[in-house]
C-alpha cells in the first residue's frame, strides 16, 4: 500500500557520473542515518553535511553529502534524507545492500511517483502541484515550463481551471440547497440554468482562447534542397546527429523526403531531407520530389546546397520548384574538394557538428521565424483536454428540464474536477450551502 513503510529510491540515474543521489522517506530515516553515518541528524535538519558512510560490514562505503529534512518540513511531509554518493554504480549497489542489511520492517524501494503521492497525502502539495513537478521535468516548451513552475510555487489558484472549480461547486451547492424545495415558489430553476449556461460559455471561451495560445508555434521547419549528390543527406545526418538518411555516391539516393525533430540550444527544429533535383528523375524519385515541393509551403527556411557541379540554371529551377522567397541560406558543400570564391556558407563532411551548426546559424534562423515572445499560460495541454471533456456535458445539461438529472450531471462534473484538484467532498458543498445561501428554512 502507498503511504506505508519507509521508502527509498535513486533520484538520479545509476550510471557512471559525478554524483548519484538517493532519497529516503518515512519514520525510519533518523535510524537509518545513524546506522549509515554513526551520527545523529536529529538537530541537523535542512543542512548539507559531508559525512562518512559505513558499509554493512563496518568498512567505509563513501565520503559524501547527506541532507536530512525533518517532518513536516520536507518534500513528502515525512522525515526525508537525501544522500549524494560518488557517481559509481558499484557504490550505489553497496549502499542499497547496506540499507537492506538493516532489515527494517516495511522498508522498501519506492513505487513510481510514491514520494509525490505522499506529498499530496500529507498536504505538502496539492494534486495539481504534484503533477506540475512531473511536468516541469518533462515538458519542452518554455511557456509551459513557466506555467508549471508558477503552479508549483504559488498553488492551484494559478490554474485557469481554478475559477471554474469554484463556480461549479457554487452551482452544485445552490442546487443541493434548493432541491428539497423544488415545489416552492422560491425555487428559481431559470436562475440556476442561467448560471449553468454562463459556466459553459465561460468554458468555451477559455478553451478557444487558450488552445490557440498553447498551439502557438515553437518549431522551426527547415528543408534541405539541392541537386542530386551535393551532400544534403550528409548535412541532414550531421545536424540531427544520427545516421538517419542513407548517404551514397549514387545520384538519386534519397527518393522521398525524411523528417526529424531536433533540439539545438533548447530550440526545436523539424528538419527535412529531400530527393535531389536532376533532369532525369526515376518514377519514385519524381514522386518524392513532388511531395517535397508540396510540403515546401509549410517550410520556414530552406538550406539550398550546391557544389562546383551545380549549374546556375539548376539553382534557379530550385527557387522556382520550391517557391523559395527570402527565406533561404546558400551553402556550398564539399569545400574539402573545391575552392569557392563566394560569400556563401562553405562546409564539408570533415567538419565537426558544432562547427557546422555555427556556420549555418540555426539559432538565429529559429529566432527569425519562431515567435519567441514569452506567452503567459494558465492552462496546459491536459487542462485543455479536460475543458473539452467538461463541454461534452453542455448539451445534455442545458436541454434537461428535470433538476434531479441536472444535479446528477453536475455531480459528474464535480467528480471530474476531483481528478484535477483532489476530491471534492460533501463538506466542501455543505460549507458553501450554509455560508453562501441563507435559505432561512
Ligand atoms: N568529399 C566530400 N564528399 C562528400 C561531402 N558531402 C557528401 N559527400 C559525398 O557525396 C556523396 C553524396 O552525398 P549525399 O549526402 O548522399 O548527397 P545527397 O545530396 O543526399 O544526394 P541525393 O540523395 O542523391 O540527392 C556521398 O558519397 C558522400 O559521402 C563532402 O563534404 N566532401
Ligand atoms: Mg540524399
Amino acid at each position: 500500500m502507498f503511504n506505508e513503510g519507509t521508502i527509498y529510491a535513486n533520484i538520479t540515474p545509476i550510471v557512471k557520473s559525478p554524483i548519484i543521489g538517493y532519497r529516503i522517506s518515512g519514520e525510519d530515516v533518523l535510524f537509518i542515518l545513524k546506522k549509515l553515518t554513526n551520527k545523529n541528524f536529529k538537530n541537523n535538519h535542512s543542512l548539507l553535511k559531508l559525512v562518512d558512510l559505513y558499509n554493512y560490514d563496518g568498512t567505509i562505503l563513501d565520503k559524501c553529502s547527506v541532507v536530512y529534512f525533518k517532518s513536516p518540513k520536507s518534500f513528502t511531509g515525512e522525515d526525508v534524507c537525501e544522500i549524494f554518493i560518488h557517481g559509481s554504480p558499484l557504490i550505489a549497489s553497496q549502499l542499497e545492500k547496506t540499507l537492506k542489511s538493516y532489515k527494517i520492517p516495511g522498508f522498501r524501494i519506492a513505487k513510481n511517483g510514491e514520494f509525490s503521492y505522499r506529498s499530496v497525502l500529507n498536504n505538502k502539495n496539492s494534486l495539481k502541484q504534484a503533477k506540475a513537478v512531473n511536468s516541469i521535468i518533462s515538458n519542452e516548451s518554455f511557456s509551459l515550463l513557466e506555467y508549471n513552475k508558477r503552479l508549483l510555487f504559488e498553488g492551484d489558484k494559478v490554474s485557469g481551471l481554478a475559477p471554474l472549480r469554484e463556480e461549479i461547486i457554487n452551482i452544485f451547492s445552490e442546487i443541493t440547497a434548493s432541491i428539497d424545495f423544488v415545489d416552492d415558489e422560491d425555487f428559481n430553476f431559470k436562475n440556476i440554468m442561467k448560471k449553468i449556461r454562463f459556466f459553459f460559455n465561460y468554458c468555451n471561451n477559455l478553451l478557444h482562447k487558450n488552445r490557440t495560445k498553447i498551439e502557438q508555434k515553437s518549431i522551426c521547419k527547415i528543408m534541405l534542397i539541392g541537386a542530386v549528390n551535393v551532400g544534403k543527406s550528409t548535412l541532414f545526418n550531421k545536424i540531427i546527429d544520427k545516421d538517419r538518411a542513407i548517404v551514397t555516391e549514387i545520384k538519386g539516393t534519397t527518393r522521398d523526403f525524411l523528417s526529424n525533430l531536433v533540439i539545438i540550444d533548447g530550440k526545436k527544429f523539424e528538419l527535412f531531407d529531400t530527393a535531389g533535383q536532376r533532369s532525369k528523375q526515376g518514377k519514385i524519385e519524381k514522386y518524392g520530389y513532388k511531395r517535397a515541393q508540396s510540403l515546401s509551403r509549410e517550410i520556414d527556411h530552406f538550406l539550398i546546397l550546391s557544389d562546383k557541379n551545380t549549374k546556375s540554371v539548376d539553382l534557379k529551377q530550385l527557387f522556382y520548384d520550391f517557391s523559395v522567397k527570402n527565406n533561404y541560406s546558400l551553402i556550398k558543400t564539399k569545400s574539402d574538394l573545391y575552392n569557392y570564391n563566394t560569400k556563401d556558407i562553405k562546409i564539408n563532411h570533415h567538419l565537426d557538428r558544432d562547427n557546422v551548426l555555427k556556420k549555418i546559424k540555426l539559432s538565429s534562423i529559429h529566432k527569425k521565424y519562431v515567435n519567441n515572445k514569452k506567452i503567459e499560460l494558465n492552462f496546459d495541454i491536459n487542462e485543455i483536454e479536460f475543458l473539452e471533456d467538461i463541454l461534452k456535458y453542455e448539451q445534455d445539461i442545458t436541454k434537461e428540464k428535470d433538476i434531479l438529472i441536472i444535479a446528477q450531471l453536475i455531480r459528474n462534473i464535480l467528480d471530474d474536477f476531483s481528478y484535477e484538484f483532489g476530491y471534492i467532498n460533501n463538506e466542501d458543498i455543505y460549507d458553501r450551502v450554509f455560508s453562501n445561501f441563507c435559505i432561512g428554512k
